[in-house]
């Protein structure tokens, strides 16, 4: 849909402030620290940072579990540092987006502690209840915890729901009287000057207050079984009329619904919802270390483009703070191929239609950290399932090869900045081990290095937002029964690229009409593209994009 707005042209880049720079000395990252390197994140072209929750909490799931949305955890800094910072990258033409955790709040927050000890609180109907009287609740399936979604609160003799840990209580989005306090939470934000928001876990916002039992073998579509309420689309088009249109600021979706229907629903623009969304489809496409099909991947890819080339946006990314790093789930994280395999991700990633968001320390090509056993985990949800498997009598070993190879510990390791100590991120004791491998993967030996994976993704951030050809062109796949190259081409007006990858760490070939009509390489991760009459080699995970006469 070209309807241009400044979201769908920007390159989003993630910033998990615990991990990214520590300034105190506390090991855990904060705003100052992002300050430090505001001319850093100039330097890499992006155009929106969105940060994950800073606010203040009890840090039972790393801050999404907020005690009072409208302060800073100290750990941060103050009030002032998240101005600075804010202006800071204002003044450099970067937006800021907010992760907005409302589909739950702390146990620790005020509501829930004055809701469960009066059922004549009022601020229980903030919170989902099941009275006691009626005996116990139906089962329902809870993300993080084994035991289930209902806890039991003795005070006031009764369960409450949660989806996600026993400390996550969810909030109750059918009363008018939270959605305002929602909805003034986000305009006490927005009045700062934050641009856009990020509505976490947003499809189980809505839920059917009969809590029906949840039928046995749906553990996979959970979304369809407790998101996606009819009623969810009425509470964001009143977001959108409170916060969204008033403020000029735009909001995406974690999560797209389960169904295309649904996705659009949330994001057309003549809904007046939301204005974006990412769904997970490809994600979890590689929960285990068993290699994904490139074949399923192309076809997601297609398939999502086709979707919404005529109405709606969507967001694109291929790794973030819930799952292990870019280059060991979808490339090759070996010291052979890890440079040219995040860059040919990278290509990837910054040449579809949809708007692209990298995930810090992907634009080094840092990759997975090794942690065998379960005593080095830390993550609830890490844990959780580690219960579950016990419980279920699961091969604990195959299962800890799993977990090592997919858990979000992987991407929460701190930002490689160089070859000191913590790899200069922090002069005390970093709150997360240090990849080891931060000697060679770190931004001041790539700095200087224009082959280096940075360099690389600096270019392409710089290709894409000169060329608007590669945010609203339409997108065509190439040869999809191809089984190691993903080829397609981009044309608006009259302005045509051919994108080139090679997804295997061998030499591959490809035959293509397209050959003769070849003009400039725009981007290449090797020296040269070889081509002999109608046949283009493609060297190992080599990415090229060309643009054509
Ligand atoms: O994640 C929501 C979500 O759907 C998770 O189940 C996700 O799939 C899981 O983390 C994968 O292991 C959001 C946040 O992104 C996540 O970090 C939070 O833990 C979660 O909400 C609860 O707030």
């Amino acid at each position: 849909e070209r309807n241009s707005t400044w979201w769908k042209e920007g390159v989003l880049y993630q910033i998990y402030p615990q991990s990214f720079k520590d300034t105190d000395g506390d090991g855990f990252g904060d705003f100052r620290g992002v300050i430090e390197k505001l001319d850093y994140l100039e330097s890499l072209g992006i155009t929106m940072v969105w940060m994950n929750p800073f606010f203040e909490s009890p840090l039972v799931d790393n801050g999404y579990d907020i005690s009072d949305y409208r302060a800073i955890h100290p750990r941060y800094g103050t009030m002032e540092d998240f101005q600075e910072m804010l202006d800071g990258m204002k003044s450099r033409g970067i937006k800021f987006v907010l992760d907005v955790v409302v589909n739950h709040s702390s146990d620790e927050h005020e509501w829930f502690q004055s809701a469960r000890s009066s059922r004549d609180s009022e601020y229980r109907d903030y919170y989902h209840w099941w009275p006691a009287e009626k005996g116990k609740p139906p089962h329902r399936h809870s993300l993080f915890d084994p035991e289930g979604g209902w806890d039991y609160v003795e005070e006031t003799d009764s369960y409450y729901l949660h989806t996600f840990a026993e400390a996550q209580p969810d909030l109750n989005w059918e009363n008018p009287k939270l959605r305002q306090e929602v909805y003034d939470i986000m305009k006490f934000w927005a009045e700062k000057g934050v641009d856009g928001f990020r509505m976490d876990a947003f499809q189980f916002a809505s839920k059917d207050t009969t809590y029906p039992e949840f039928p046995e073998g749906h553990e996979k579509d959970f979304v369809k079984w407790y998101g996606m309420r009819p009623q969810l689309h009425e509470y964001l088009k009143e977001m959108y009329k409170e916060v969204i249109e008033p403020y000029n600021v735009f909001a995406v979706a974690e999560g797209a619904g389960s169904t295309f229907k649904d996705a659009h629903d949330l994001v057309d623009a003549d809904r007046n919802e939301l204005q974006t969304a990412y769904h997970f489809e490809y994600v979890d496409m590689s929960r285990t270390p068993e290699r994904y099909e490139l074949s399923e991947f192309k076809e997601v890819f297609t398939l999502w483009d086709k979707e919404f080339s005529e109405n709606g946006w969507l967001a694109i990314f291929l790794s973030n703070h819930d799952n292990s790093r870019l280059v060991d789930r979808f490339g090759n994280p070996s010291p052979e191929f890890r440079t040219v395999s995040t860059q040919m991700l990278n290509t990837f990633l910054l040449s579809m239609r949809g708007t692209p968001y990298t995930y810090y320390g992907d634009e080094l090509g840092m990759t997975n950290i090794d942690m065998p056993t379960i005593e080095e985990y830390v993550d609830i949800d890490a844990i959780g399932k580690y219960k579950t498997a016990l419980a279920a009598n699961e091969d604990v070993e195959e299962f800890m090869k799993v977990l090592n190879y997919s858990s979000r510990e992987n991407s929460r390791t701190p930002m490689q900045w160089n070859d000191t100590d913590n790899a200069g991120f922090t002069s005390g004791m970093p709150w997360k081990k240090v990849n080891p491998n931060y000697k060679e993967i770190n931004v001041a030996a790539q700095e200087n290095n224009p082959n280096s994976v940075l360099n690389h993704f600096r270019k392409m951030v710089k290709l894409r937002k000169e060329n608007e050809v590669l945010v609203y062109g339409d997108y065509q796949i190439i040869q999809q029964e191809h089984p190691e190259i993903y080829a397609y081409t981009r044309t608006l007006d009259n302005q045509k690229m051919l994108v080139l990858l090679n997804f295997t760490d061998q030499d591959s070939n490809i035959s293509l009409p397209e050959v003769n009509s070849l003009n400039n390489t725009l981007i290449n991760n090797y020296e040269a593209l070889t081509i002999n009459n109608n046949t283009i080699t493609l060297k190992p995970y080599q990415a090229a994009i060309v643009s054509i006469k």
